[in-house]
């Protein structure tokens, strides 16, 4: 008998442990998200130097076109270094693939084209990074907006 209660006790320990620290993580993630906001695709974005700002955790809604406005760059600068999840959304389709690149200064590090694959990259704190969607193939009969999303993992 004793060892039935001690073994509940435990239990209810262990439970009142997980559900505090659940809690707690939910309440960070609100706070970033609310912060970051939506970062908005503004032209002239076509080159590295023409680049949006942009901030890990926030939500880039941009779109691409077939002839004119190929290219759309974002820049960021991590606030602290440690490891992010930087995830690219568009609908890909046979004959409409857009393609998400991420370069540190001039050296890419990520590269995806297919939507929902979280990237997980290294960042430094302070050092400059870029984002470029591209079309690999584009139809004009499909949808060319996206979305980027990312969140600091560590
Ligand atoms: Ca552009």
């Amino acid at each position: 008998m004793k060892k039935v209660i001690f073994s509940l006790l435990t239990l209810a320990l262990v439970t009142s442990i997980s559900s505090s620290a659940l809690a707690t993580e939910k309440n960070e993630a609100t706070e970033v998200n609310t912060l970051a906001g939506i970062f908005y695709d503004r032209e002239p974005n076509d080159t590295k130097e023409q680049a949006n700002p942009y901030m890990i955790g926030g939500q880039i809604n941009g779109e691409i076109t077939w002839d004119k406005d190929i290219e759309d760059w974002y820049t960021f600068t991590p606030t602290k270094s440690g490891k992010i999840s930087i995830m690219f959304a568009y609908s890909k389709e046979k004959k409409n693939i857009f393609d998400m690149k991420v370069y540190k200064k001039a050296t890419t590090i990520g590269l995806t084209e297919n939507p929902g694959e979280a990237l997980l990259l290294d960042v430094e704190a302070g050092t400059k990074y870029y984002i470029r969607i591209a079309s690999v193939i584009i139809s004009d009969e499909a949808r060319h907006d996206y979305n980027v999303y990312s969140e600091y993992i560590n």
